[in-house]
């Protein structure tokens, strides 16, 4: 079966008419219609055609123009050899630590083909370069969670209890942020089956009850839902331990068998240490949730078997340690923690694999080799390290000093759709003295550099498909031809290795077809069930067996049964409640634990709306955006923010027309549509939309849409340094005038 693989899932290519369509894979219980998107994009207006280098930096001009420049067309060998002259030169004046090869995105789900280990082994070959840690998605928990259960969990949810042991005990869930079934349309390296709906079903069949904690009632796939400020879960929860430590309602042998700290827990969320009892009277205001309400909802999580969820979204923001956190101290006070099937769960349904009771196909990427250059940045201190170099900065209770950075090299991520506070990475963005691009469209991104190299999309070279969470893998074939000129990244930047000399260490000979070959052994002798690769070739597809049930870790249940026999790797062996470096002073925030943070903090309070910018239905990020399935969601062209009808109503605005939404660090041009879905004080608008300012009426307004243009750029706190998306607050305001926005003039940024 010819197969074509994308993080949306597998497609079968069917070839019977003029043009190839890519159909549902019959394996597939719930395929995504995403992954067509593809094929509306092999000839679109937005591709890139060929390398091309901006007008300024080929005059010199030191990044000044950068954004707002010109371009002119290259030849690939022309192109090729100034890119290599430049990696060269910067290295030779400045060192390999001048070079910033992070290179954050969501690039190809095919293994050879992802953007990022190829350009980590180019770069690597080349003498090194300065990388970057952890994800948007999950950094925040990733740093804070190994403190609290050890390390071997920091992976997104690598603690949680499978879905089939759920749905067999039944457990009511409470769920915070909820489980859009969108989000699980996705896994990073693509899928066979989409089980997360199935699950869901089986679990409603069963009778399992769920109520959803969040702003948006479409947060909840079934049972109830709650509306919650955002970025106040963590007060909601503490709340529900006060009210299971005041009732003696808390199995504190129990407790203290399997954790330590709980002394100073218990004197913090009593009030007797930094700052107020954590009562439902005093968290009734800040999460809009009735105190009798949060009393009951504790009462209920001790009265039967119990499992709290959260979103991913909830530590995307300025403190998000704490709702991570809470909600531990909420599973281990309530007595779940470690019960089969119940405790503790992060982001069932942000992706697809979450829950699944699978064996993961870890296998082996496009070999980058050892990175010689050791600095790194948290991922998302990316505008800091290019305002800041050669200051320190704090994470993870170190001191990291911010590298001087002179040459920036992307492939497979759009920064400048995933960053926060877009206009002032702009102004950063030009201080380095060149940026190098490979893309297939004129994203943001791309039109913030100064060497553009156009790449094949994922549907135009044959790869295979494996992600590391799953167990599917895919023999993923090319269904179109790329246009005249476009090239693989693979063969980009073997171009580029020529120049330097690195030609036959980068490709080692060997064809991209002997490459896919060679990573499929690879994956065959750490899974030797696996057919051989011509049975695979003509099958198209495989996958691990399933495990037998011993084999499916549940980890905390070991622990919990004996923890002397299956300690934890923390310093005591047992969940830390309370830890040291957690309850350390942060300089702008206080401590990431015990201070009373809500999200927005520091916000101007004047502003009346909390800005949610969840995850897109009909996109994965920025990508597929010219899609058709991407264009029916706009309306005139524009983006759809929503909010409820009375919050459109008080800023005197009518729903459906065009509105902005601003605050002191940008402007966003928005259709604003009514929903009284969302809570009010909130107003939603999804990721994705292609950062594109223009100057109107004397101020910059993002035309594309892009929530980033609002959001916060501070960081989640100064322990982990995540993205702190989350917790911005916004006005709605009216459009500037028809006219205005027909002559606005297209340029780079505030
Ligand atoms: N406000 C706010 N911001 C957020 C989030 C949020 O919730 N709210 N979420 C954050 C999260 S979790 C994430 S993961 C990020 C996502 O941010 P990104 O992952 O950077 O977003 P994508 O739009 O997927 O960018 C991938 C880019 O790679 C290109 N690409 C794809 N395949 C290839 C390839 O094979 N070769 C090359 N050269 N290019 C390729 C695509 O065209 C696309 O432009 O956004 C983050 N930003
Ligand atoms: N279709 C599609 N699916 C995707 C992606 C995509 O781009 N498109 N991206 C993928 C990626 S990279 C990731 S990391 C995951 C992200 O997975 P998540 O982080 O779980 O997803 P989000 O959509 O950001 O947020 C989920 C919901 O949380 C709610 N929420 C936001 N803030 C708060 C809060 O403070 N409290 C509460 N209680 N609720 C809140 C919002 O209403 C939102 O709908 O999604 C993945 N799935
Ligand atoms: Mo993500």
């Amino acid at each position: 079966m010819e197969l074509f693989a994308s993080h949306f899932g597998t497609y079968e290519i069917d070839r019977t008419g003029e043009t190839p369509r890519l159909r549902p894979f019959r394996h597939d219980p719930a395929p995504s219609p995403l992954g067509e998107g593809f094929l509306a994009l092999s000839d679109h207006p937005t591709r890139i055609r060929q390398p091309m280098a901006r007008r300024g930096w080929l005059d010199g001009d030191g990044g000044a123009a950068r954004g707002a420049d010109s371009f002119v067309p290259l030849s690939i060998e022309r192109a090729s050899e100034l890119a290599a002259a430049e990696l060269d030169r910067v290295r030779r004046t400045h060192g390999n630590g001048a070079i910033f090869g992070g290179s954050y995105g969501w690039g190809s789900a095919g293994r050879f083909h992802h953007p990022q280990s190829q350009l980590k082994r180019f770069l690597t070959l080349a003498g090194g370069f300065v990388s970057a840690r952890n994800t948007y998605s999950y950094g925040t928990a990733k740093v804070l969670i190994p403190h609290l259960v050890g390390p071997a969990y920091s992976d997104p949810g690598a603690f949680n209890p499978t879905w089939d042991r759920i749905v067999a005990e039944r457990p009511f869930i409470l769920s915070f942020g909820g489980m859009r079934l969108s989000n699980a349309q996705v896994e990073a390296g693509g899928t066979g089956a989409h089980r997360t709906r199935g699950w869901l079903t089986a679990f409603a069949q069963a009778g399992g009850e769920m109520l959803t904690l969040s702003p948006d009632r479409r947060d909840a796939p079934q049972g109830d839902h709650l509306a919650i400020h955002a970025g106040s879960d963590a007060c909601a929860m503490l709340a529900m331990a006060h009210v299971l430590i005041h009732e003696g309602l808390v199995d504190e042998a129990a407790v203290r068998r399997l954790t330590t700290g709980y002394d100073a827990l218990k004197a913090l969320i009593l009030g007797q240490a930094d700052g107020p009892a954590r009562t439902p009277d005093w968290a009734a205001p800040l999460t809009g949730i009735p105190a009798a309400t949060l009393t009951q909802l504790a009462r209920k999580l001790v009265a039967g078997p119990a499992l709290i969820n959260l979103a991913w979204s909830l530590q995307r923001a300025v403190a998000g340690e704490q709702p991570y956190w809470a909600a531990l101290v909420l599973a281990v006070l309530s007595g779940q923690i470690g019960q089969p099937g119940c405790g503790l769960a992060c982001g069932l349904s942000a992706v697809s694999s979450v829950g699944n009771p699978l064996r993961r196909l870890r296998g082996p990427a496009f070999v980058q080799g050892t990175n010689p250059v050791s600095d790194f940045i948290p991922v998302a201190r990316i505008t800091e390290m290019l305002e800041r170099p050669g200051e320190t900065i704090a994470y993870n209770g170190a001191s990291l000093t911010l590298p001087d950075i002179r040459l920036i090299w992307w492939a497979g991520g759009n920064p400048f759709h995933h960053h926060q506070d877009l206009n002032r990475l702009a102004r950063a963005w030009r201080r380095p003295e060149t940026v190098i691009v490979q893309e297939s469209v004129w994203t943001a991104t791309a039109q913030h550099a100064d060497l553009v190299f156009p790449s094949a999309l994922p549907s135009e070279r044959d790869d295979i498909a494996a992600a590391s969470r799953d167990d599917w893998i895919i023999r993923s074939s090319k269904v179109t031809e790329p246009p005249a000129g476009v090239e693989t990244d693979h063969a980009v930047l073997s171009r580029i290795a020529e120049h330097l000399g690195l030609a036959e260490a980068f490709h080692e000979g060997r064809s991209e077809a002997e490459w896919i070959a060679q990573l499929y052994a690879g994956y065959c002798a750490a899974f030797p069930e696996l057919p051989d690769w011509d049975t695979f070739c003509a099958t198209g597809h495989a996958r691990l067996s399933d495990p037998v049930p011993e084999e499916v870790i549940q980890p905390l249940e070991a622990f919990r049964a004996d923890p002397q026999a299956s300690p934890l790797a923390t310093p005591s062996g047992r969940i830390e409640l309370m830890p040291a470096l957690l309850r350390a002073a942060d300089s702008r925030l206080g401590a990431p634990l015990t201070r009373v943070v809500v999200s927005d903090a520091g916000e101007d309070p004047a502003l009346p709306l909390r800005l949610l910018s969840p995850q897109p239905a009909q996109r994965l990020h920025s990508q597929l955006d010219g899609a058709p399935i991407a264009e029916d969601a706009r309306r005139d062209g524009l983006e759809v923010a929503r909010a409820h009808p009375d919050e459109i109503r008080a800023a005197g605005l009518i729903a459906g027309a065009p509105a902005l939404l601003s605050n002191e660090r940008g402007a966003v041009l928005v259709m604003i549509e009514a929903d009284n879905r969302l809570a009010p004080g909130h107003v939603e608008l999804p990721t994705g939309g292609w950062y594109a300012p223009r100057r109107i009426d004397g101020r910059w307004i993002d035309c594309g849409g892009n929530p980033n243009t609002l959001t916060r750029d501070s960081g989640s706190s100064e322990l982990s340094q995540g993205p702190s998306a989350g917790g911005a607050r916004v006005r709605l305001e009216p459009a500037p005038a028809p006219e205005h926005l027909g002559v606005a003039q297209s340029a780079g940024g505030a």
